[in-house]
């Protein structure tokens, strides 16, 4: 009996989670698909390790063009890919960008989960085919915590338009789910990064600084509120979780979490103390990083997860530090020595 290749589609394919998720993908023997956005410059540098040319007979990663604020580009590739599973990653995902963007965040956030889960009802109707659909909700959600620490009954209380629009598109999952007997599961992920982070996050930021000035080739760092706390994990346990959501008989929605809270101001003392600084000597406020409204404490409870799924997380707090502050000394290294070589190249050119 020969075995049906599993097809994924994953929107964000080329964000932080979107390569983790990749990469777990094809291990598992899954044929991937990624939706990317036309752009003038190259956005594909996550996943250029994994990419595969398509014209490859064996490729078993493809890349194809459109937009969550496309809805024909979704029905299309629906049936042309006609996925067994699709994973819904795709956002403008920076909090604080979003109360500058609110309209286009809950263009590509809300109204993007809504166009991509009506292409997937569709494409089941139509073909008889079963997919089953993750939506990736946030621990954002919970905001004005109602209790703490967070779980799948805490009620919500958003505080940012991200928020209010991963609200949109968490209900929507739901909707369809009970309306049209479609397998769709939340994850409810509590922050996650890794060496992959946007720049612009908080903790990647804090690294990258940490690399640059134990380097020389930047002195501090400017931040906003460092009172606020979260409940970091690494990236690349966390994709397994929505894998396994797919994989249980019924959807459902699930905490993903660590169970544990430190504050801004924590990480930059554990982030600056694993290269041998001091975070005083080198943190400095910009109000320009402040939000409108804050979320001060977030903090999941992932029993459920752990029970249901078998799910648990395997790096804490330090080893997520020194992975993310090893990391980016290598990479501060190699910019320094690429911006040594530059002045000593353009010195020669003097000379000769
Ligand atoms: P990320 O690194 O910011 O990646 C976002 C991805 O969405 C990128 O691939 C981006 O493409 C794509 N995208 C943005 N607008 C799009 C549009 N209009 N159409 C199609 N794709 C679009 O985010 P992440 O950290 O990997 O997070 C993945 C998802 O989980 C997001 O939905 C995020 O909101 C959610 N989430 C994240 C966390 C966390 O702590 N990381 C926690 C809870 C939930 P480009 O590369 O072209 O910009
Ligand atoms: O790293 P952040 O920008 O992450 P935030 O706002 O918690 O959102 C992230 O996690 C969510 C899950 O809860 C995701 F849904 C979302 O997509 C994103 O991945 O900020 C963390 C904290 C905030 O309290 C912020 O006010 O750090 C504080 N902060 C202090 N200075 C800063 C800065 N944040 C950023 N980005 N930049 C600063 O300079």
């Amino acid at each position: 009996m020969t075995s049906v290749t599993r097809r994924a589609f994953v929107t964000g394919i080329t964000g932080q989670d979107g390569s983790y998720l990749a990469e777990f993908l094809l291990s598992k023997g899954y044929e991937v698909h990624g939706l990317i956005r036309r752009s003038s410059s190259f956005n594909t540098q996550r996943i250029e390790s994994i990419y595969q040319d398509p014209h490859l007979p064996h490729a078993r990663m493809k890349l194809h063009f459109g937009d969550l604020c496309d809805s024909n580009s979704l029905s299309d590739l629906m049936r042309k890919v006609r996925p067994h599973e699709v994973y819904n990653l795709g956002a403008q995902s920076h909090v604080r960008v979003s109360f500058d963007m609110p309209i286009y965040t809950a263009d590509t956030v809300a109204m993007g989960a809504l166009r991509l889960l009506d292409a997937v009802r569709e494409f089941q109707q139509e073909s008889g085919q079963q997919v089953r659909f993750y939506q990736a909700s946030s621990s954002e959600q919970y905001g004005k915590v109602m209790e703490t620490p967070q779980k799948e009954t805490t009620p919500f209380y958003p505080r940012s338009p991200y928020a209010c629009a991963k609200m949109m598109a968490h209900w929507a999952t739901v909707n369809y789910r009970e309306s049209y007997n479609l397998h769709a599961s939340c994850g409810i992920l509590f922050n996650h990064e890794s060496p992959r982070r946007g720049e612009t996050f908080v903790t990647r930021k804090i690294t990258r600084a940490v690399g640059r000035i134990k380097m020389g080739l930047q002195d501090k760092v400017f931040l906003g509120n460092l009172d606020s706390k979260r409940d970091w994990g690494f990236a690349g346990d966390y994709v397994k979780a929505m894998w396994m959501m797919l994989q249980q008989d019924k959807p459902d929605d699930y905490v993903i979490s660590t169970g544990k809270t430190y504050s801004v101001r924590e990480f930059c003392e554990m982030a600056f103390s694993h290269a041998g600084l001091d975070h005083k000597d080198f943190v400095a406020f910009d109000a320009r990083y402040l939000r409108p409204a804050e979320v001060d404490l977030l903090l999941g409870d992932c029993s459920k997860a752990k029970a249901k799924l078998g799910w648990e997380p395997t790096t804490d707090i330090k080893g997520l530090v020194a992975m993310m502050v090893d990391h980016d000394m290598e990479a501060a290294r190699r910019e320094k020595t690429l911006r040594d070589a530059g002045h000593a190249v353009h010195n020669r050119a003097s000379h000769d």
